[in-house]
């Protein structure tokens, strides 16, 4: 059944209630480190915002708070967990520290490409992920695309593992990425993702890897301008709700708002895909050295060992790592 239908009429319930409720007019803060408008996860929020308004009269409003006005992701999540921010958009990077098997989308070479990782999150696998996240206080609300991460640095371009040797490269707030830079010879150092401008400038870290729209935007590029096509990760986003607060709506509200959240998920992988051609091509504009890494056989088989580490926390983890594997 379409999600339209299924929703149908709890919404125009909530419509009516919108019209003439006297419940008092709800903003929702929601956060995010890129900035807005003009990039797919805070513009899709800015359109969850226009939804919510235009289905409630106004009641339900979003304010973002772009650009790392409230600091790294981290800092966001612990916040929409304690139920001071209402929302908040991260990428699964820094999530693998709250529900321990959200490290497998984490995990290096891990999604055969897009495609697998849209058939694994849109399924069972993804829905039971977002679910667990309610114990650690949030309410999952969909996934986002960010494509694929690649390594760019100040020093070389990288084309082996061995040309990683000796550099410093910033990773997100979480140790399974330092075990991944490690496995292939560099140094991984975790920074929040606020201070990586400046860790990049003064030399606290000689690279650090992200997605073409990311590596744009942030202009890390003025510092580190060997952007080399290691596709290492494929790491999602998800949106999150705050528990705390979510308990307080009524179920219109929530339905509403998870009515709202389906769409923002086509909308932003729409963004998405249009976005990423673009930055490529302004980075190549910027004069950004890029290369194309033609074997990754070496980077895979190095970075076995974090897969087979991830494998080796229990029945669990290496159940979930065949059943991805076995999604067509
Ligand atoms: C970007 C993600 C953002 C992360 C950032 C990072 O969109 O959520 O904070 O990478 O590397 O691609 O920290």
């Amino acid at each position: 059944m379409e999600m339209s239908k299924l929703f149908a009429p709890a919404i125009a319930a909530a419509m009516v209630v919108g019209a003439v409720s006297t419940a008092s007019a709800m903003e929702i803060k929601s956060s995010d480190v890129h900035p807005y408008p003009g990039y797919p996860t805070t513009d899709a929020i800015g359109y969850m915002g226009e939804l919510l308004d235009a289905w409630t009269n106004g009641r339900m409003t979003i304010k973002i708070f772009h650009s790392m006005q409230l600091g790294g992701e981290k800092e966001a999540l612990e916040q929409v967990q304690i139920g001071a921010l209402e929302m908040t958009r991260v990428s699964v990077g820094v999530v693998g520290p709250i529900v321990k098997e959200f490290d497998a989308f984490n995990l290096p070479y891990f999604f055969r490409d897009i495609g697998h990782m849209h058939r694994v999150v849109d399924g069972e696998i993804g829905t039971d992920l977002l679910n667990q996240l309610e114990a650690g206080g949030l309410i999952g609300l969909g996934y986002m695309d960010a494509g694929s991460r690649s390594f760019y640095n100040k020093v070389r371009p990288i084309n082996t593992p061995d040309d990683l040797k000796g550099l410093k490269i910033r990773v997100m707030q979480n140790p399974v990425f330092v075990e991944l830079v490690n496995s292939l010879g560099g140094n991984g150092i975790q920074v929040s993702f606020s201070e990586l401008y400046t860790a990049l400038q003064t030399g606290v870290v000689d690279g650090a890897e992200n997605n073409p729209p990311t590596l744009f935007n942030h202009k890390h590029y003025e510092i580190a301008n060997h952007y080399s096509l290691t596709h290492h990760l494929i790491v999602p986003e998800i949106f999150v709700f705050s528990k705390k607060v979510w308990d307080t709506l009524s179920p219109l509200d929530q339905q509403l708002i998870r009515k709202a959240s389906g769409l923002v998920v086509e909308k932003e992988r729409a963004l998405w895909a249009e976005k990423e051609k673009n930055d490529f091509a302004n980075l190549e504009k910027v004069g950004v050295k890029i290369n194309e890494v033609a074997d990754k056989t070496p980077f895979i088989k190095a970075t076995q060992v974090v897969r087979d580490n991830f494998a080796k926390k229990g029945d669990s983890f290496k159940q979930l790592i065949e059943k991805v594997a076995a999604i067509k």
